[in-house]
């Protein structure tokens, strides 16, 4: 069965839920039926926003090209990481948040007992064949309430997530196109990250992973 034809299929299912940790979900499938609202509007945020490889604080370049939409956007350089309203590269304002990231978010975040969720970052990953993502913390919000939404699209991940300390053994995830997680309250600092993106081309997004998280940063 081709990748296309089973993401037709699990269209017209129920998402899935799957919990993994006291506050830790995957729902599966569950951005799907939202596809068609999603692509257009970020191909739109990419024009404007595009993709680019961060350089962290201790020098290394990210395997993983970054940007955002919303309020405030995630940037890591040599002074640190931290969220801000204009996009360094341009000194324009992030694109705005879609709606449809928003619905979804609030959606995805009441399903899995986190009622009135309203993310106001967005930070969208890029993952070729090779990127990955090293075990850390999402702590740059500015308070923790609020839970993370991620969203994968294209090609298969497999994720970790970890414990609250970096030295727990993380429990590995595999995430498909369509999938998303949802984690806050007690797990929201809990350690994680993307293992190397394995080689394949996706019917819908081609040779590449995207994800994308919503959070409450401000
Ligand atoms: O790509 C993913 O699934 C996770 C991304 C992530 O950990 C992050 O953006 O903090």
């Amino acid at each position: 069965m081709s990748l296309d034809l089973f993401d037709e299929a699990a269209l017209h299912q129920p998402p899935r839920v799957e919990q993994i940790g006291p506050q830790t979900f995957v729902l599966r499938a569950f951005a799907l039926p939202f596809i068609d609202e999603l692509l257009p509007p970020l191909r739109a945020l990419l024009k404007v926003a595009p993709f680019r490889r961060m350089v962290t604080p201790g020098g290394q370049t990210m395997s993983v090209a970054l940007s955002n939409c919303g309020a405030l956007g995630w940037t890591t350089d040599a002074r640190g990481y931290r969220y801000t309203p204009l996009d360094p590269r341009t000194g324009q304002p992030w694109p705005a948040l879609p709606a449809a990231f928003r619905r979804l978010a609030t959606q995805a975040a009441a399903l899995a007992g986190f009622a009135d969720f309203i993310p106001d970052a967005c930070l969208v990953n890029r993952y070729v064949p090779g990127a990955r993502m090293s075990l850390h913390q999402d702590r740059n919000e500015r308070d923790y309430d609020a839970p993370i939404v991620s969203v994968s699209l294209g090609l298969p991940a497999m994720f970790q997530m970890g414990g609250l300390q970096r030295s727990d053994r993380p429990l590995r995830v595999p995430l498909l196109h369509g999938d998303v997680m949802v984690w806050g309250g007690i797990d929201r600092l809990r350690f994680h990250g993307v293992l190397p993106l394995k080689e394949g081309t996706h019917a819908v997004m081609g040779a590449q992973r995207i994800n994308f998280t919503l959070r409450k940063a401000g």
